[in-house]
Parts: C-alpha cells; sequence; structure tokens
C-alpha cells in the first residue's frame, strides 16, 4: 500500500536507462533510495560510457557517483532549467524537427528562457557558470540522454512546474519516445505506481478518469450498481464532482472552520488510515491538533501506526492489525509500469487480516457489500484477487489495461527468468512479450510498452505518438502531430483525434456492420466494451488514444508556462519581488491555501536564518515505522541528527555531536544530534525525514500498545518543516523550509 506524493509516470523503464549517454539526476538520490535503479544506472556510465550529472543541493551517495556535480540551492531547479534551455537554444542543441513535428508551443518556452542567463542563473540557484554550461553541454551532446527526478523536485509549491519543465527540456532535445531517454521518475512505495492508476487521488476515479458525469456514469456501469444510488450517496449532486480533501490538506479542514463550506458545511469527524504515516505531512503538530479533535479515528496497519502514538487522544481510536503483503497476494505495479504477481506465502498470522478483507467487513457493516463486489460479475462467489484484477484489466481502458488480465500477469512473474532486463523482451511462452505487461497494453494480444511516444514501432508493438487529450486546435494552431509524424506502419502518416466510433470508418479505412454500429452508438475509445474501436485502430496502427503534441503550454493551471516562483519561505529574500509566490488559492482540495500572504507574512530569514535540505537514509523508510522496528536497522541507524556544515555548526557554538533544538517557522521544534558534515552548504542542514516517536524532546515509548515498541526512535523532522503546497497537486513544500538552530 502507499500513498501519492510522487507523480508522474516513467516514460522507459529501469533497466533502459543502460542505454542512455548521458542521464542527469535531479532531486533524486537513487544510491540510498532506489539501489536497484542505481545499478542500471552504474551499467551506464560503466558498460555505456555514459556521463552522470547530478543536480542537488546535498552531495549525496549518488553525486559520489557523478562526471559533473551541481549544487543549488533548494526550490531553484526552474531557474537552473531554463538556463540549460537557454543554452539548448544558443547554441542550437535542439532537436529541430522533434519539435516542429511533435511539440506545441515550444516558442513560449524560448521566450521565457532569455532572462536566464548563466550569470542570472548562477545568482539564483547559487551555482557557478562554468558548471552550469558544462552540465548543459555534456547532456545536450548525449544521444539519447534520460532525465530522472523524484522528491526532489515534486515537494515544491512550483514541484508540479519542476516536472513539466524537466519534460519540456526532454521535449528540446527530442529525448522523448526513445530508448535511452525520456523522463525516468523513480516513484516512492513499492505500488506507488499502482496506487495511482487505481485512483488512490483526490482529483481522479480509477484509470485517472476524470470527476465529470460521464465518467461516473462509465464506472456505474463497470462497477454494476445504479449511477443514482452512486449519487445518493453523495450529499448533493455538485459533490460527486467535486475533488476531494487530499492527503497534505485534510488537517485544515479539520482544524480550520472557515473550510467547512467547502466540504457541503459539515465538518471532517472521522478518519480512517489504511497503508499510509500520515505523520509525514509537513507540521506534524498540527496533524497531531487535529487527530486529536476528531470524533473518531481508525488505523488499518500491521504496525502501530506512527499516527497513533503522537495523538494524545485516548478514545474512539482503534488500530486494526492489517496482514503484511507476504501474507496477502495480487499485482503490485513497479515504478516502470510493469504488473507483477505476489504470491501469499503464509496465511495472515495472529488476528491480522488482509487489507481487503477489513475493507470487505466494513461494506458489510455499512450495508453495501453487494455493490462493493459486483463489478467482478460474480455475486459474492468470487476469487480473490484474480476476479478483482480482471475487472481492473476491462475498466481501466485509459491506460490501457485491457491486457493485463490475472492469468498473463502471473505467467509473466512465474517466467521472470525468460525475460531480458535491458529490453524487457520475453522468450519462450512470453516471446515477444515485455515484462510485465506495462501499459497500455491494449489488448490480451498486446506485448505492452516499455517506453512510451515511441513512434518507431507500431502500436501493436508497443509504439505510439503524444496522446490527443486536448482537443485538435488551440487558437487556430493544430495540436495534431505533423505529416510524416506517426507509429510505424500507421494507415494515417500525421496526427489524428482520439478514436470513436464517429471517426473510425474514415481513420481505419473500414465499414462497420449494422451491427457494430448500433453496439458502438455514441462511443468512444475509453468506454468501449465491446472492444471494437481498439482493434479496429490497432489493426489500422492507430493508438486508441490519437496521435499528437506535446503541449509546454498548460492553458488550464495558474502558471501555463511554468514560472520559477521562490518558496514561501525562501532563503533569498530579495528575489521574492521579481519571483513571488502566486494569490492565495481559494478552495483548493477543500480548503483554503496561503500562498502569497504567507510568503509575505513576516521577513521568515530573520528569525529562521538556515535553510533545510530534505531527504532519506538508505537505512529507513518513510517514517521508520517499519524499518525502526528492524532490530538490526536501529542499530545501522538508530537516531535522528541534522548534518551541519562545521563553519554553520561553529558560528552557531556546536561541536559534533553535541545536541541542538530546531525551530520551525510553524511553531514546532525538534531536539537533535549536530553531525558535522561537507555533505550540505554553509547555509544549510540536512534533516533526514526517516524518524518519529520523540517529540519536542519527549519520548514516547510509553504510548506503545505492550510489546510493539520499534527499536529505534527519533525527532520526526516534520515538525519543523514549513507551510507551503504545490500550486496544482497540494504536496507539501517539505523540501523548503527556514529554520532557526540554537545549542541544546
Ligand atoms: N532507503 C529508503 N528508500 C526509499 C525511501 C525511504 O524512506 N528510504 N522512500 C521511498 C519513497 S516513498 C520515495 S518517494 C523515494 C524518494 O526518493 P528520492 O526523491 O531520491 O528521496 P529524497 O532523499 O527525499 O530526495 C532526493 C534528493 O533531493 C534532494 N533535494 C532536496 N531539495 C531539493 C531541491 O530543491 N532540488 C533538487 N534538485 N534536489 C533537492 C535531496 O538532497 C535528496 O538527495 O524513495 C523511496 N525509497
Ligand atoms: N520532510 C519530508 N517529509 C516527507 C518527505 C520528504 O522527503 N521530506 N517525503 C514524503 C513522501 S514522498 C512520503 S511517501 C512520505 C512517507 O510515506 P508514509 O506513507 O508516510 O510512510 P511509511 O512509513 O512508509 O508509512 C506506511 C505505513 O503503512 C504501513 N503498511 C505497510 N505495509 C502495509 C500493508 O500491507 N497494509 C497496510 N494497511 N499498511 C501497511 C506501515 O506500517 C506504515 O505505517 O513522507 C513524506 N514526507
Ligand atoms: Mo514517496
Amino acid at each position: 500500500m502507499a500513498n501519492t506524493w510522487g507523480y508522474g509516470a516513467m516514460t522507459n523503464h529501469l533497466g533502459d536507462m543502460q542505454n542512455s549517454k548521458a542521464i542527469i539526476i535531479m532531486g533524486s538520490n537513487p544510491a540510498s533510495n532506489h539501489p536497484i535503479a542505481m545499478q542500471h544506472i552504474l551499467k551506464a556510465k560503466e558498460q555505456n560510457g555514459a556521463k552522470i550529472i547530478v543536480v542537488d543541493p546535498r552531495f549525496t551517495k549518488t553525486a559520489a557517483k557523478a562526471d559533473i556535480y551541481c549544487r543549488i540551492r533548494t526550490g531553484t531547479d526552474i531557474a537552473f532549467l531554463y538556463g540549460m534551455i537557454r543554452l539548448i537554444r544558443e547554441n542550437k542543441w535542439y532537436d529541430e524537427s522533434f519539435i516542429k513535428d511533435r511539440v506545441y508551443g515550444m516558442d513560449d518556452i524560448f521566450k521565457e528562457c532569455e532572462e536566464y542567463t548563466p550569470e542570472h542563473v548562477e545568482d539564483i540557484t547559487g551555482c557557478s557558470k562554468e558548471l552550469l554550461i558544462q552540465a548543459a553541454t555534456v547532456f545536450a551532446e548525449a544521444d539519447p540522454g534520460s532525465l530522472i527526478w523524484n522528491q526532489g523536485w515534486t515537494q515544491h509549491t512550483v514541484g508540479s512546474s519542476n516536472t513539466r519543465l524537466g519534460s519540456i527540456m526532454q521535449l528540446t532535445l527530442g529525448n522523448l519516445g526513445k530508448p535511452g531517454g525520456g523522463c525516468n521518475i523513480l516513484r516512492g512505495h513499492d505500488n506507488v505506481q499502482g496506487s495511482t492508476d487505481m485512483g488512490c487521488l483526490a482529483d481522479t476515479l480509477p484509470g485517472y478518469y476524470g470527476l465529470a458525469d460521464g465518467s461516473w456514469k462509465y464506472f456505474a456501469k463497470q462497477w454494476k450498481v445504479d449511477f443514482d444510488w452512486l449519487k445518493a450517496r453523495f450529499k448533493t449532486p455538485e459533490m460527486m464532482q467535486k475533488t476531494g480533501n487530499s492527503l497534505s490538506l485534510w488537517i485544515h479542514s479539520v482544524l480550520e472552520e472557515s473550510n467547512t463550506k467547502h466540504n457541503a458545511d459539515v465538518p471532517l469527524k472521522a478518519l480512517i488510515c489504511i497503508g499510509n504515516g500520515i505523520s509525514t505531512v509537513t507540521q506534524t503538530h498540527k496533524t497531531k491538533e487535529a487527530l486529536d479533535k476528531l470524533e473518531l479515528v481508525v488505523f488499518i496497519d500491521p504496525y502501530v501506526n506512527d499516527a497513533a502514538v503522537i495523538t494524545t487522544r485516548n478514545d474512539n481510536m482503534f488500530l486494526l492489525p492489517a496482514a503484511s503483503q507476504v501474507e496477502t497476494s495480487g499485482t503490485v505495479v513497479n515504478t516502470s509500469r510493469s504488473a507483477q504477481w505476489r504470491t501469499k506465502v503464509v496465511e495472515p498470522l495472529y488476528e491480522a487480516r488482509a487489507d481487503h478483507e477489513i475493507l470487505f467487513d466494513f461494506a458489510k457493516r455499512m450495508g453495501f457489500y453487494n455493490e462493493f463486489v459486483a463489478g467482478m460479475g460474480k455475486g459474492d462467489k468470487f476469487t480473490w484477487p484474480e476476479d478483482a484484477t480482471d475487472e481492473i484489466a476491462r475498466a481501466l481502458k485509459t491506460i490501457g489495461m485491457q491486457g493485463r488480465t490475472a492469468e498473463r500477469i502471473k505467467r509473466h512473474t512465474e517466467n521472470w527468468h525468460l525475460f531480458n532486463s535491458t529490453s524487457l523482451k520475453g522468450r519462450g511462452v512470453t516471446e515477444k512479450e515485455y515484462y510485465g505487461l506495462p501499459w497500455p497494453c491494449w489488448s490480451e494480444s498486446h506485448p505492452g510498452s516499455p517506453v512510451l511516444y515511441n513512434i518507431n514501432l507500431p502500436v501493436s508493438q508497443g509504439g505510439m505518438g503524444f496522446r490527443t487529450r486536448f482537443g485538435t486546435e488551440r487558437n487556430g494552431v493544430s495540436l495534431l502531430s505533423a505529416e510524416g509524424s506517426a507509429p510505424k506502419g500507421s494507415r494515417i502518416k500525421g496526427g489524428y483525434d482520439e478514436i470513436t466510433a464517429k471517426n473510425i470508418e474514415e481513420l481505419a479505412g473500414i465499414t462497420l456492420s449494422e451491427d457494430e454500429k448500433k453496439l458502438l452508438d455514441g462511443k468512444n475509445w475509453k468506454n468501449d466494451d465491446s472492444g471494437l474501436l481498439v482493434k479496429y485502430a490497432l489493426a489500422a496502427g492507430l493508438a486508441p488514444y490519437g496521435n499528437a503534441r506535446a503541449r509546454t503550454n498548460v492553458w488550464e493551471f495558474v502558471d501555463p508556462i511554468p514560472k520559477h516562483r521562490e518558496p514561501l519561505h525562501s532563503f533569498r529574500p530579495d528575489l521574492i519581488a521579481k519571483y513571488p509566490a502566486i494569490k492565495d488559492k481559494v478552495n483548493f482540495f477543500r480548503v483554503d491555501v496561503r500562498y502569497e500572504s504567507e510568503q509575505n507574512a513576516q521577513d521568515w530569514t530573520k528569525d529562521y536564518p538556515i535553510n533545510i535540505v530534505s531527504g532519506r537514509i538508505v537505512e529507513h523508510m518513510g517514517t521508520g515505522t517499519e524499518t525502526r522496528a528492524s532490530k538490526y536497522l536501529a542499530e545501522l541507524s538508530g537516531e535522528m541528527y541534522g548534518e551541519l556544515h562545521p563553519t554553520l555548526a561553529g558560528k552557531l557554538g556546536l561541536k559534533d555531536d553535541e545536541m541542538m533544538w530546531v525551530y520551525g517557522t510553524g511553531g514546532g521544534k525538534i531536539k537533535i544530534k549536530c553531525k558535522y558534515s561537507l555533505r550540505v552548504d554553509e547555509y544549510s542542514v540536512f534533516l533526514p525525514q526517516n524518524f518519529s516517536g520523540i517529540w519536542s524532546g519527549e519520548h514516547l515509548g510509553h504510548r506503545y500498545p505492550a510489546g510493539t515498541q520499534p527499536y529505534g526512535f527519533g525527532e520526526n523532522s516534520n515538525q519543523v518543516t514549513s507551510y507551503g503546497y504545490d500550486q496544482q497537486t497540494s504536496c507539501p513544500e517539505t523540501k523548503c523550509s527556514l529554520v532557526r538552530i540554537e545549542r541544546a
């Protein structure tokens, strides 16, 4: 189980990174956090001669393996990227035909990058212009080059802009749709890709279907329930289409009554937390307050959830012991969109029960069990989890899950040894298929798509252009890809719209029978249960979702073109006037969120002059709830600390190994050990995010039920991280915070 902090799917796959000639790693530390990915990266370097460039405020274990290391100030990646794009444009390193044929709106980007001269980038980011030029030169010369990012990019108010501009840089160089290229987002928990695919997000239904009436109607059909019954579950019809509470912002719905109006006038009263360490959101002390205030709190977890220890409520809190992943079975999806079958090793021990069993029981007691399981189409005689996997395959057409049946996924996992890890291609019983059937996998005879947007393959073999998702033209300019740019073997040689019953005859050059016409009346590729539209599209070499241009301009966003904006708690207040935060947002995931007003509330650096660099350590996972319960990991890394440059530590009068108090802008404080380190610059403190169980100096061991205490305890860094949320996704700005440090 996982939450959804990381976002964006990996366009290529882990093994494919071995085909790269250069890899730029920004805001990701795979040597610590993705050791398997790191092995592929090192193979690219050692066997394929790839140059490794790391852009990170901290000299990490990954940076230690880099050819070029650029240290930047946290929250300045956009300036760095525009600096690279400006050099790419100036030196004509860009892929002219790729941009001409497959991209919309590059002119706007080339205009925006103008002000980011190497000198200006040096001023904003702190990285020398020489290093920027070196990084840009090496990366632009490599063909192909791969871009890797993760949480160093997403946990910012401008996180969504970071990820967009990174993708745009790859577009300028024509690095998308190519083996060895791509945007390779190393995702978080083992099944975080799967959980987002499944709709564990506040603003989508499963498969990234939206929340409009049409999507709900489609799902009512898939779930075999009455649409009006579904609708009646909501207080008002508007609430059905409204974005839900997000993991980061729900606490404000509880704590600030003014937000109740965005929640159909109902204050949040209860919380069920399943498979999530909710104490890792920024400002943990606010999470505690919210937990204390609720009427009911339920944790479904194989361990004692960290948040259950943090709250001081002593009533109406339930810990339901969940089975671990070895006590249950089903699919998980890895960071490369490949599915794997996980087999049960033992029956759940003691009183633990599998997550789905607990949820089934909830549904029974709340009176909707029959509706809950109806989608599998077998009444209550279903086989778990196979029938659910097949239901998912039938329903999630938007990402092409049709070919991912339980039977096929099992065959792949059982024949693991038959696949090539760099190409993902199978042999023998999985001949011509790609490992784990990476989506889109359009039909039961489709092999899966290992590299997204690759037009050098036919659609039936995993090829495709960019998706036609935003219409076919904008202000008189076509959004479809240019003539001559289409997947190999396509009947249409240029761009085309999404496949519908209306256009299939013309695009695929076929004539539908009268029966087919009736069956397909009003249908499109996303809601056609007959599978005919996909079948005819593939036969004509067409991607069901169309063939369009990648757009650089997301006109519905606050920043249609990615813009550098200083963090809300900026270490460089002098830059705020030129690069201010956006205006405060009303009713954003049902909460009023401060941006501009928080940024300008005071001169934050005056009282909080030190910048946090936030990241992970290899020994622990997330809150450390699971890993701190391991005696051996707790022994390897047993206490919370902050890394300080000796120069800064000296100014603060701190010796190595002495204790210090760290005070956050939101009122939280933690007492931790000072660790001298040259990995950080002279203005920052590195705080690992993986500890909990000590609260502003107080040991919380006594709050655990007898026999459940972990071996390792430490202060939770998020007591001192600042307020701030991504302007599009609401991901917390945990990577940019200011603190004050004093000797304890
Ligand atoms: N051992 C271990 N492995 C894990 C996890 C774990 O807790 N422990 N967690 C898993 C999960 S849930 C996830 S999401 C992934 C996360 O994987 P990563 O994203 O690699 O994790 P982090 O260490 O949080 O952040 C990566 C890097 O971002 C840098 N950084 C911080 N701020 C900035 C910035 O403003 N710009 C740039 N360019 N870099 C910045 C940090 O110094 C750090 O080196 O790891 C997964 N793997
Ligand atoms: N300062 C700072 N804060 C951060 C980050 C950062 O980089 N810096 N990173 C953010 C990110 S990317 C993430 S993902 C979060 C950490 O992510 P969290 O989800 O907050 O962390 P975990 O500790 O992994 O919590 C997972 C919980 O699920 C439970 N669990 C494990 N397996 C199962 C299962 O099969 N079933 C059930 N029901 N429960 C299970 C575990 O026991 C644990 O309690 O931290 C976020 N917060
Ligand atoms: Mo994560």
